[in-house]
Formats: structure tokens, C-alpha cells, sequence
């Protein structure tokens, strides 16, 4: 038995002059394609992330325990990691996302740095935090979708006096892929406030632009869509109609100076699914992190069914036929590659999924 060999395929079944022409070419860096082409290029999505969910009330005890185990400054971020478990000890949770759920305490700051790495949060719990991006501070407040765009510095601050919880979404497993990560520390701990607060608001999120106004980076111009405005939102579509029979009212989240979507990297999504709603099955090949905010239901993941309450997350792997139930009136967060995928040509949807 050639044990160079037997790492890459199964060896066995092989006729001896097989094995040995495979021998010698694992000798040379090469390999035969027809032991592996199934594999590498499967008909279909073959996703190792599995559908889970993490519940809220079981992780926020744990996360306050390592708030009193080690403060935000020595951990840089102290975030729990979402790892999922089709992909333990990588540091994801689907193929090509990063969540976690990170911590500030009063008191405390989260020192400024910037990565190419880009970042969403989608606060969870507790006011009187802000996060700073480019000099900017704004405030969190529970449903706000927020962004930190690649290579912008920022920082964490909580001077308010309850904990703040957040999850976080970055890029990271797609910039690993492309080998094309740095990071760097802000001189100093946190920025200067160096823009008023609510600034990028003001002069990008009123359906108008300054005349001359160019795009910086790729990236939506704002940073913070508050969950006041989302959440109405999603009620006045209801309100009107109609509701989609997979998706009940979903919308996206966007640029507003072009449309598309706020990272080119991470798409984000709100739904209201009315109560008592069955939507029918739908897939995509964007594994999605979806973040229930407000109501129950319960989501029909391919074979398996994943019970949601407020604040609790869960994975929906590529290509897994989805259907949502809603007990009451529902308010589902959700984010994905799929803006990556869309510019790559790769992204494909199917509704209605035959069951
Ligand atoms: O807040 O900058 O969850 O740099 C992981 C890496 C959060 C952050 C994370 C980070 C951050």
C-alpha cells in the first residue's frame, strides 16, 4: 500500500499498474482527475454546513461568563464564534461566512483596527453602545443592521450602563479563500469623533445625494438602517400586500446610491411572515444565517425542522429546500453571499421546490 496515495482517494479496487502510475505521479505534485472529478465537481451542491440553531437563551449566559472571565480590550473582541458543526474548527458558519456573537460590557471599548475582512452587525440586545466607522459614531439599538465596510477602522464603545449583545457577520472565510487578508491596529485605542453623529444619515439616506458626490468604496455610503424604519417597513408591505408564498414580506437590504446591495460581499434581508403563515418550499445556493427578532415559527430545512423564537439563530446550508411556518406575526433578520455569488454568475434560486 502506498500511503502517499491513499490520502487523496481510495486506493483499493486500484489494478497494480493504476496504483503504481498513481504512485509516480504523486511523486511529481500531480494527480488523476477521473478518481476525483465527481467530487470536486459534484451535479449539485453537496454544502458539509448543516441546517442548526443556536438558541439565545443557552449562549447569553456564556457569553456574560467570558465578560467576567476577560475584558473587551484583552480579547480585542469578545465574540463567541458560531461555529457550525459540519465545519467545526474553522471558524464559520457556512462554507463562506463568519457569525458570532460579541459582548460589550459599561465601560468598556473595543479598540479601533481595520481588515479587509467586511462586517455586519445585527444588534441583539441592549442600548447605550455605539460603534464608530471612519470617525462616525452611531448608537445601537436592538434590529439595527449595521455595517463596517472592508478596510474601514472601527471601534466599539458601551458608556451606558446595561450589557449590549450583538451578532456579527464578516467575510472572512471568502477573503481567507483569496488569500488576500491584513489588518491593522488605529494609533490609539478608539477614533475621533471626527464626523457629526448621523452624518452619512443625513446626507445619503433622504432618497438624495450631495450633486457632487462620488462613490468612495464599494459599500453603501450609510452605516446604520435602524430597525425602527426596517420594521415599519415591512408592516406597511403587509399592510398593502401582497405576501410572497415562499418569503411572506421579504426585503433587502441596499445601497441607496446605486440599488445594489450594502457590501459587495454580504446580502441582508428582513421578513414579516404574518401570523399563522406556511410558506411553500424555496432553495437558493446562498447558505443563509437567519436571526429571529420577534414572533415563533418554525422552518422546514430540507428533512429537518427548526423550531425559532426571538433572538435565536440558524443556517439554512445551500441548496436545502426552505419553508417557514409562523405561529405568531413573525420578523426574521437574514444575511448571505449572495451579492458575491450574483457577481460571480454563480447564484441560483428554485421555487416552487418539488417535495
Ligand atoms: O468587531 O471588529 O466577530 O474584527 C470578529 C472580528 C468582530 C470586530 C468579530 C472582528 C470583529
Amino acid at each position: 500500500m502506498d500511503s502517499s496515495t491513499a490520502t487523496t482517494f481510495p486506493t483499493t479496487g486500484l489494478s497494480p499498474e493504476r496504483r503504481d502510475l498513481y504512485a509516480r505521479l504523486d511523486k511529481k505534485s500531480a494527480a488523476p482527475l477521473w478518481e476525483v472529478l465527481g467530487k470536486i465537481i459534484p451535479p449539485e451542491p453537496t454544502p458539509e454546513t448543516v441546517s442548526v440553531v443556536w438558541r439565545y437563551d443557552e449562549l447569553r449566559p456564556l457569553l456574560l461568563e467570558a465578560g467576567r472571565l476577560l475584558t473587551a480590550k484583552e480579547a480585542e473582541r469578545r465574540v463567541l464564534v458560531l461555529e457550525n458543526p459540519g465545519l467545526r474548527g474553522q471558524s464559520r458558519i457556512t462554507q463562506s461566512l463568519y457569525a458570532g456573537l460579541q459582548l460589550i460590557l459599561p465601560g468598556e471599548v473595543a479598540p479601533a483596527h481595520r481588515h479587509a475582512a467586511a462586517a455586519l452587525r445585527f444588534i441583539v440586545e441592549g442600548t447605550g453602545a455605539y460603534t464608530a466607522v471612519e470617525g462616525e459614531r452611531t448608537m445601537m439599538h436592538p434590529g439595527d443592521f449595521i455595517l463596517t465596510p472592508s478596510w474601514t477602522y472601527h471601534d466599539h464603545g458601551n458608556p451606558g450602563d446595561v450589557p449590549v449583545i450583538w451578532l456579527d457577520g464578516l467575510d472572512v472565510p471568502i477573503v481567507n479563500l483569496f488569500d488576500a487578508s491584513f489588518r491593522e491596529s488605529f494609533p490609539g485605542e478608539t477614533q475621533p469623533n471626527a464626523v457629526p453623529e448621523g452624518d452619512s444619515h443625513a446626507r445619503y439616506a433622504a432618497n438624495m445625494l450631495p450633486v457632487d458626490w462620488t462613490p468612495k468604496r464599494a459599500s453603501s455610503p450609510i452605516f446604520n438602517y435602524p430597525y425602527s424604519r426596517s420594521r415599519e417597513t415591512v408592516h406597511s408591505l403587509y399592510a398593502n400586500g401582497p405576501v410572497h408564498e415562499c418569503h411572506g414580506v421579504k426585503v433587502r437590504y441596499i445601497n441607496p446610491a446605486q440599488g445594489g446591495p450594502p457590501m459587495p460581499t454580504i446580502g441582508a434581508f428582513l421578513q414579516l411572515l404574518p401570523k399563522g403563515f406556511r410558506g411553500t418550499p424555496y432553495r437558493a445556493t446562498d447558505a443563509t444565517i437567519y436571526a429571529a427578532v420577534e414572533g415563533r415559527g418554525q422552518s422546514r430545512i430540507g428533512d429537518t425542522t427548526v423550531t425559532w423564537g426571538p433572538r435565536d439563530i440558524f443556517v439554512i446550508p445551500s441548496w436545502a429546500p426552505v419553508s417557514h411556518e409562523a405561529g405568531e406575526e413573525s420578523v426574521l433578520f437574514s444575511f448571505s453571499d449572495r451579492p458575491a455569488q450574483q457577481v460571480l454568475g454563480l447564484w441560483r434560486e428554485q421555487a416552487p421546490v418539488a417535495s
